[in-house]
């Protein structure tokens, strides 16, 4: 029950009481939530604000919608180790997950200056641009945009980015990925990767920059990954030294 004499918003406390069900596996991942009407009539609070509280768990990650369907329970976020240089196809297969790729942009062209001198390259050296929406058992979890050197990385295809750019690299070209240097911020992201990542207009993701090295020193890939913050968090082991 909410209590209407608290000075808690009532949204907040109904907020409250649903993500208790949740962390308590009273509801669990996949399960509908019952209907604004029947929220609001078990709480005797009005829809707006049971309106409220979902869509501040749904930006939360708690709750998603499916349109015509209702609200359900999220699955519990991925967690990410970030001491390794691992692939996006490796990451998903090692939680047992079916990764998956969906090529949104392939170009080919004359690098810019900014990447040019990220990835050490000469004069109107010609390099890839690739977008990609990546997704864990169908479901989107980033956006990525790969700068790769042609001259490089010859041959890549829209077929076989369908699948694991590293595998192709390592793989085919016999290539050995060394080394990356890498941040992560908070971001916005533009109307166009908010469709594709299926979330709400505002709710941030974890923007991360690579940028990775052959074994040799060569610089390799420039790439800009916006993850969904309501389904991915990162994890870093720390030692005192
Ligand atoms: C990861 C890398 C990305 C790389 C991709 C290859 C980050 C931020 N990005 O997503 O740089 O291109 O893996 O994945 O970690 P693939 O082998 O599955 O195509």
């Amino acid at each position: 029950m909410v209590d209407k004499n608290s000075p808690l918003p009532l949204y907040y406390q109904l907020e409250e009481q649903i993500k208790k069900t949740i962390e308590t596996e009273e509801l669990q991942p996949g399960d509908a939530l019952p209907s604004e009407r029947e929220l609001s009539e078990s709480y005797q609070i009005s829809r707006m604000t049971v309106r409220q509280a979902i869509t501040n768990l749904v930006n939360k990650g708690y709750l998603f919608r499916e349109k015509g369907k209702g609200t359900f329970v999220s699955s519990q976020k991925f967690e990410q180790n970030l001491q390794g240089l691992t692939s996006f196809t490796e990451d998903m297969k090692a939680r047992n997950l079916v990764p998956g790729s969906k090529l949104l942009h392939f170009e080919i062209y004359p690098a810019d200056k900014d990447i040019r001198a990220t990835l050490s390259l000469k004069d109107e050296e010609l390099i890839y641009k690739i977008k990609r929406l990546r997704l864990a058992n169908n479901e989107p979890i980033a956006v990525e945009t790969s700068y790769l050197p042609v001259s490089l990385v010859p041959g890549l295809t829209p077929d076989i980015l369908a699948s694991s750019l590293y595998t192709y690299i390592e793989n085919e070209l016999e290539l050995t990925i060394g080394h990356a240097s890498q941040t992560v911020e908070a971001a916005i992201v533009d109307a166009e990767d908010q469709q594709h990542l299926h979330i709400n207009k505002g709710v941030p993701v974890l923007l991360i920059q690579r940028e990775t090295f052959l074994e040799n020193g060569t610089p390799l890939e420039l790439v800009r990954s916006s993850y969904r913050a309501d389904r991915y968090k990162f994890k870093i082991d720390i030692e005192r030294k």
